[in-house]
């Protein structure tokens, strides 16, 4: 009786039935079948040696006669689970129910309801538009939420971590946000000053950063508008997207404040109009591979990106540089049905999904916003994949509350292994590790519940490897379809040892097509183990005549896979408007390319350890206990260098970016060049004929910041 009434216990209260949910929620008591407060008994029954199926509901009469209690019916579909009540008027502490109970031949566990109604209790916030954020508890669709409410009743809430949005301002005067507002974690850039408020003009309604910084940290209990994914944690706000954006702006917005700033919320990025190919440029990208390396002490500071509105547009975020960039948890929208909302992007770089709005009869998100303007200081409008992203954000502050010398990569890493697959309806593979993916949902629905308690046990990975193949010349015409360019690309076990990868995260491919409609080409990249990624999806609208040059094309669906064997690049051409589809059509040409593996020494049978460690720690033990695995100090890293603003100091920042860019671009040349010609490699290169020289491109993982120290991976 001592252990085993938990977990059933616990059950319970997520697979609440409609008897069962009437009797938690606090109003007045109605008839039967719930019971007053604090006046039921939950039992489970067993018939051991009478073994007639329908008299379970008699056993259930005969016991609750013998406690002195009655019988309110089975809860729900939980095959011989009781409700027994107290008959109205006795005496309330009769003890001779639980001993009854506790000696009854066919009573398996019973527990008196009082305790459970108890523990709901502190989740009653008086928040007036609480009971509508079905994001945080849907009460209509089961499940259909984050499941974060379990992870605030063990007092986790995100208490010591910062999140910063990255955005349009943020009214931090307002009650849901001032008590948790960071002022350290602050800047506006676009008037050059700490004060990120968002300004009012006539034209632009600069709401969207408050609305985003609502859903991460609100104020809980206040009796004002929502609550917070992650309310005790602190926000700050960058306000960069009031104004023109410059890619200096975009560097300094990405590292300020990097050791006070944990999380990076970015519900952002270039033209969704399924026809822009664009991402961060060189100052930006650098900013990016700092901050992991150099944020949060160290440990990298977690870049949240959205995935992007262009859904309409058949647009894909693998043609977002953002979204696309290994530095970035890229985050996709499902609606309340968990299905994927017509504005959401899909993509194969996309790591998971968490709840936004969807069509219109499904409801939206509920949130604080601005009180300018028309704003009235909270929404129930708040949409897109702009509201998946800060809830995401939030939910890594939970995460780094239990943990927090988490890494960028461990974030990742916990997401992968702990998102859950919902809608069936979608294109969902299962992996040569396990791991199931859909280029629509990622590697499933974000779940606050499984992040943390991941999170609570999670050892930090190894650190982070790469292997670069040579720039491999082609020159080789795309065919129409159905016809299809095939490229191959061996990674044997020698070159692995040298750069230390066993096994696979992100996988990149850089390529330089010329087409002279570019969203005719479509690319897949077939990992080893054959899991099949479409890097680079068709898209009607994209009617650009340049093609590519140098695109990062990056996946993550060969995760946790060995990194051996063979690569294939399938590039085929889709001719929109020709019927006949004759090859005389096809005009483009794969120029180069390139394949970049990241990974780790993590070996395969220690992927496969850690994902059994992970559905162990869900019961919620490592919570509870005092449970915890040390953390290293991390790293001293040298205060930020404070550039008073002026246009002059960005004009200068802004050369000496590109210098320190072209410097490091040449020492990186001056590295890799006696590498690429190494024994093996180079002889075997040559002999297929694909390798001819070794292009100046941009690469994010060797490039030197461009402020302060790091002698990182
Ligand atoms: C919220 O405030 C009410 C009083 O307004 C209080 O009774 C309740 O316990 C509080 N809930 C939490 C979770 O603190
Ligand atoms: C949701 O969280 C509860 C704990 O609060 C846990 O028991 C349950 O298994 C979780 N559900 C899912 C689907 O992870
Ligand atoms: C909850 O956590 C906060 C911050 O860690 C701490 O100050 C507070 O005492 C905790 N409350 C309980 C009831 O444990
Ligand atoms: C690459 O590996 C495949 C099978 O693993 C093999 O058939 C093929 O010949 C190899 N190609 C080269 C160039 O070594
Ligand atoms: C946690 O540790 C403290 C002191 O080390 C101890 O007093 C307490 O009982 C422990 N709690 C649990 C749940 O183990
Ligand atoms: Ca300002
Ligand atoms: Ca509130
Ligand atoms: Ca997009």
């Amino acid at each position: 009786m001592a252990s085993s009434p938990f977990p059933l216990f616990t059950a319970l209260l997520f697979l609440t039935s409609p008897p069962l949910l009437s009797f938690f929620i606090l109003e007045p008591p109605t008839p039967p079948p719930s019971c007053e407060p604090g006046r039921s008994w939950v039992v489970q029954l067993s018939h051991n040696s009478e073994p007639h199926e329908s008299s379970l509901d008699e056993l259930a009469e005969r016991v609750a006669l013998e406690a002195g209690l009655e019988s309110h019916g089975q809860i729900g579909q939980l095959h011989g689970h009781y409700l027994l009540c107290h008959v109205a008027g006795e005496d309330e502490n009769a003890p001779g129910a639980g001993r009854t109970l506790d000696a009854h031949p066919h009573v398996v566990w019973h527990k008196q309801e009082n305790i459970l109604r108890r523990s709901k209790r502190s989740l009653v916030f008086n928040d007036p538009k609480y009971p509508s954020q079905w994001h945080l508890h849907n009460d209509v669709r089961l499940g259909m939420d984050i499941n974060v409410t379990g992870v605030w009743e063990r007092n986790i809430t995100g208490a010591g971590v910062t999140v910063v949005v990255v955005d349009d301002g943020l009214q931090h005067t307002l009650e849901d946000i001032q008590p948790n507002y960071s002022p350290e974690g602050s800047y506006d850039l676009n008037s050059n000053d700490p004060d990120p408020m968002p300004h009012l003009d006539s034209h632009s309604d600069n709401h969207h950063g408050t609305r985003c910084a609502g859903e991460i940290a609100a104020v809980p209990n206040n009796s004002f508008c929502a609550v917070g994914v992650a309310y005790g944690s602190k926000v700050a706000g960058i306000r960069v997207l009031d104004g023109p954006l410059t890619d200096s702006m975009e560097a300094v917005a990405f590292n300020k404040h990097y050791q006070v700033n944990d999380v990076y919320s970015c519900s952002w990025g270039p033209d969704d109009d399924g026809r822009t190919v664009d991402g961060p440029h060189p100052l930006g990208q650098a900013a990016l591979q700092h901050g992991v390396a150099a944020g949060r002490k160290g440990f990298g500071s977690i870049f949240v990106v959205a995935s992007g509105n262009g859904g309409l547009y058949n647009d894909n975020c693998n043609y977002d540089g953002y979204a696309n960039s290994i530095y970035t948890v890229t985050v996709g929208a499902v609606d309340e049905n968990g299905k994927m909302p017509f504005y959401a992007e899909e993509c194969a770089s996309m790591l998971a999904v968490t709840f936004s709005s969807g069509g219109r009869q499904l409801r939206s998100i509920v949130t604080s916003d601005w009180s300018l303007q028309h704003g009235t200081g909270c929404t129930e409008g708040h949409t897109g994949t702009s509201a998946a992203a800060p809830l995401a954000a939030g939910m890594v502050a939970l995460m780094l509350q239990v943990r927090p010398c988490l890494t960028w990569r461990d974030v990742q890493h916990i997401i992968t292994y702990t998102a859950t697959q919902y809608d069936t309806d979608v294109d969902w593979e299962t992996n040569g590790a396990g791991f199931h993916h859909s280029h629509k949902h990622g590697f499933g629905l974000l779940n606050a519940w499984r992040l943390v308690n991941t999170a609570k046990v999670w050892e930090t990975v190894p650190v982070l490897a790469s292997y670069h193949s040579p720039v491999l010349r082609e020159g080789e015409i795309i065919p129409a379809f159905p016809k299809k360019l095939i490229l191959s690309w061996n990674v044997t076990a020698v070159d692995l040892k040298q750069s230390g990868i066993k096994t696979l995260e992100h996988v990149a491919v850089t390529v330089t097509i010329t087409h002279p409609r570019r969203g005719n080409v479509e690319t897949v990249l077939v990992c080893p183990s054959g899991m099949t990624s479409l890097i680079g999806a068709k898209r009607a609208l994209d009617t650009d005549t340049t093609g590519f040059t140098d695109w990062t094309f990056s996946t993550v669906r060969c995760w946790g896979e060995q990194a051996v064997g063979q690569y294939s690049l399938h590039v085929t051409d889709h001719i929109f408007s020709s019927p006949s589809g004759e090859d005389s059509f096809s005009l483009g040409t794969l120029k180069r390319w390139k394949l970049t593996l990241y990974g780790s020494e993590m070996s395969f049978q220690e992927v496969l350890d850690r994902k059994r460690l992970v559905e162990e720690s869900m019961s919620g033990q490592f919570l509870n206990s005092n449970f915890s695995i040390p953390c290293p100090p991390g790293l001293d890293i040298p205060p930020e260098v404070e550039i008073p603003f002026t246009f002059n100091t960005l004009k200068i920042l802004l050369l000496l970016g590109c210098f320190a860019l072209c410097c490091s671009l040449y020492y990186m040349l001056e590295l890799m060049l006696p590498h690429l010609h190494g024994p093996g490699r180079g002889a075997s290169a040559a002999k297929d004929g694909q390798f001819l020289e070794m292009q100046p491109d941009i690469d994010l993982e060797a490039k030197t910041p461009l402020i302060g120290n790091d002698d990182d991976t």
